[in-house]
């Protein structure tokens, strides 16, 4: 039985558009809700300075400002909104996570993969073709070595699902959740699932595949998110070309840590 990294989900915590004003001027003006809004960011997604009870909410604030390396305000400045609008999942970014708790791993370094199910929008070839290359990103730089199979079962099963899907699980629909994966493991260890409510597209605008199943495959290795901006495993979705995708440093060190690297071929 596998385990979800699921302690909070993934959440867009829209803030209004506003200028730069420091926090309790904001508070004053009108309703709190902005205020209240930024305190549940915080508390989601920051939750070890809750536990400081003597922090100030600017002084949380410029935690999380050091943690993305914006300019250290304390203020709700638009760079910090920005930041905080945008899609976020899993749990704190306090530490540098490479490995999930407890670090699951695969035993073996041949894997199988099997896909159950597509999605509407890209067809057929082009979702065997960006699952192929995902888990290149990873088999590339490591000795773990995929192979598909087609009728009996596989180490990481793939597929497209809406909503409550049988896990436990379930999709939101469009926005929110993209994919998740299981960690290394029996049964629904490895696997990964897609929301087929999103809009999957092969390369640009909407949401890449390739790219959502190369983080999520890492997931179903064991990796945990980083906090390394533009890693793969940074938990802010970024849109980077597909076909010049590299796997950034970080990724890879944590991948190798795991696995180790890959045997130069003879
Ligand atoms: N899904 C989350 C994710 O894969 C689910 C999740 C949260 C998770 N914490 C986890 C899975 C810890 C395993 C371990 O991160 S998601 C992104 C990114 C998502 C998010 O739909 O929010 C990507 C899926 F990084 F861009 F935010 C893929 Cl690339
Ligand atoms: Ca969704
Ligand atoms: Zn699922
Ligand atoms: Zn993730």
């Amino acid at each position: 039985m596998g385990t979800v990294h699921y302690l909070l989900l993934c959440a867009v915590i829209i803030l209004p558009e506003t200028p730069a004003l420091p926090l309790q001027l904001k508070a004053e003006s009108g309703s709190s809700t902005d205020l209240e809004k930024v305190k549940g960011y915080l508390d989601k997604f920051f939750p070890i300075f809750t536990k400081t009870q003597n922090l100030s909410i600017e002084e949380r604030i410029k935690e999380m400002q050091k943690f993305f390396h914006l300019t250290v305000t304390g203020k709700l400045d638009t760079e910090t909104e920005k930041i905080m609008k945008l899609p976020r999942c899993g749990r704190p970014d306090v530490s540098n996570y490479q490995t999930l708790p407890g670090t699951p791993k695969w035993g073996k370094t041949n894997l199988t993969y099997k896909i159950l199910s597509y999605t509407a929008d890209l067809p057929r070839r082009k979702v065997d073709d960006a699952i192929k290359r995902a888990l290149m990103v990873w088999s590339d730089v490591t000795p773990l070595q995929f192979r598909r199979v087609y009728l009996r079962r596989a180490d990481i099963e793939i597929r497209f699902a809406r909503r409550e899907h049988g896990d436990g699980y379930p999709f939101d629909g469009s926005g929110g959740t993209l994919a998740h994966a299981f960690e290394p493991g029996e049964g629904i260890g490895g696997d990964a699932h897609f929301d087929d409510d999103e809009k999957w597209s092969e390369i640009n605008q909407d949401i890449n595949l390739f790219l959502v199943a190369a983080h999520e495959f890492g997931h179903s290795l064991g990796l945990d998110h980083s906090n390394v901006t533009g890693a793969l495993m940074y938990p802010i979705y970024s849109y980077q070309n597909p076909e010049t995708f590299r796997l950034p440093e970080d990724d890879r060190r944590g991948i190798q840590k795991l696995y180790g690297k890959k045997p130069s071929s003879s």
